[in-house]
This record gives structure tokens, sequence and C-alpha cells, in this order.
């Protein structure tokens, strides 16, 4: 009947450093959600398909240069320009899987020294992930895992200062926030993944999507 309570999706984001395993881990984790009837989207960020996206595109593969406070805010516009389509679809019961958000776009920032408060600022208002899976790894076992690109921040001294921001962020978080160990082997870090997700999915019914703030 109409006064049941309406169900949404869950809002799931995947962040870490480089080589986590992050996009192994949404796509398994889309598999699994389609197995079991949940229905869901993959949104990645920086989504490089829209015209802010290729903007962002052109800086990361290093052909472009943008002062620093600009390429923060063109990664926050282009979750902007996304979030309408992502609210409706939660509403509409689509859970959604987000291959880095938020987190990530303030922690690379703050990584080449603008503070935390001026990072997080342009993205108060989105809608707020119901959860936050952290793969954490080792930057020597990332160097392992078939080492580093050609991208922009893809440099150790970097991924260690983004490690430290990350947990710094996380604290913020307090019970959305779940640490996982990337270490481990792809299977393993799936059912630590899926363990969460099932819980979020059901927990979410009925509550409202939050703001980040
Ligand atoms: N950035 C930003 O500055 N501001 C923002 O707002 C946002 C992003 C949203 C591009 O992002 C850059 O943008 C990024 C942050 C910045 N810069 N950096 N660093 P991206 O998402 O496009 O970054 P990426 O370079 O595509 O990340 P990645 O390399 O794709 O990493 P991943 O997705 O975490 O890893 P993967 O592709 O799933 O796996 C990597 C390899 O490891 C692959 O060979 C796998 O088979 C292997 N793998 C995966 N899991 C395992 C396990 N468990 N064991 C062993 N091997 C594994
Ligand atoms: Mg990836």
């Amino acid at each position: 009947s109409s006064s049941a309570p309406k169900t949404r999706g869950a809002l799931i984001a995947i962040e870490g450093l480089d080589r986590a395993g992050k996009s192994t881990q949404c796509q398994l984790l889309m598999d699994r959600l389609a197995e079991r009837n949940v229905p869901a989207r993959l949104q990645k960020f920086p989504d490089r398909t829209t015209p802010i996206g290729k903007m962002i595109n052109a800086y990361l593969s290093t052909s472009t240069t943008l002062e620093d406070h600009t390429i923060h805010l063109l990664f926050s516009a282009n979750r902007w320009e996304l979030s309408a389509h992502i609210l409706k679809l939660l509403n509409d019961g689509v859970t959604i899987v987000l291959d880095r958000y938020v987190y990530s776009g303030i922690v690379f920032s703050a990584a080449k020294g603008l503070s935390l408060d001026y990072c997080r600022a342009p993205d108060v208002g989105l809608p707020r992930a119901d959860v936050v899976l952290f793969l954490d790894l080792d930057a020597e076992v990332a160097r392992r895992r078939g080492g580093f690109g050609g991208e922009r921040y893809e440099v150790e001294a970097v991924q260690r200062r983004v490690r430290d921001l990350f947990k710094e962020v996380g604290e913020k978080e307090e019970g959305r926030w779940r640490v996982v160990d990337a270490g481990r082997s792809v299977e393993e870090v799936r059912e630590v993944v899926w363990g969460v997700v099932e819980r979020v999915v059901k927990e979410v019914e009925g509550m409202e999507v939050g703001r980040f703030e």
C-alpha cells in the first residue's frame, strides 16, 4: 500500500589507495548484488565521460596543468553533476556502488597542501555514503602489485601521505567507515566486503539518504 515505508537503495563507497583493488572489488560486489536480486548500479569517480570529467582526465593523464584549487573544484563538480541522478536512483530503490567518492576528493588535494577544511567544503551537501569500505594497503605491497602507473598521483610519496590523510578523514565518519585489509586474496576481501554490504542494504530500508557534512 502507499503508506508502506519506501525501500531505498544503499549508497556504498569503495575507497582506498592505488592498486588496493577498488575496481576489482566493485565489480565483484556488483556480481554478488545481481545474484541476490538487489537492483544496483556502479558509479566510478572521477566519471571521465562528462565534459568536466574530460577536463579531469586531461589533467590526470598529465597533458594539462591546472591550478590546485581549480582541479579540486572540478573533481567536486563532477560529483555534483551526477548527484541528482544518484539521489533519484537511491530513492527508487537502486543500490549504488561508488568506485571512489568525496574521500578521495579530500585527501588527494590535502596531500598537495590545501587545508582539510577547505577540501571538504565543496562536497558538503552531497548524498552521504551509508558505508565506506576503505581498502587499506601498504604502499610497498601496492608497488609489488604491478607497480604504479603513469598518472599524476601515482608516486609512492604521494600515496603515503594520502594513506595518512584517509585515516584522519575516516575518523570523522565513525561507524560508517570500515577499514578492510586489502593485502589479502581477492576472494577474502570480497567476503569481508559482502558481509558489510549485505547488512547495510537491509539497514537503510526506511531511512532517508544523508548529506555529507
Ligand atoms: N582523485 C582525486 O584526486 N580527486 C577525486 O575527487 C577523485 C579521484 C574521485 C584517478 O582515480 C586519480 O584521481 C586517483 C585519485 C584521484 N589518483 N591516484 N592515485 P582512479 O580511480 O581512476 O584511480 P586508478 O588509478 O584507476 O586506481 P586503480 O589503479 O584502478 O586502483 P584499484 O581500482 O584500487 O585497483 P584494481 O584495478 O582493482 O587492481 C589493481 C591490480 O591489483 C590489478 O592488477 C588487480 O588484478 C590486482 N589486485 C586486485 N586485488 C588484489 C588482491 N587482493 N591481491 C592481489 N592482486 C590484486
Ligand atoms: Mg580503479
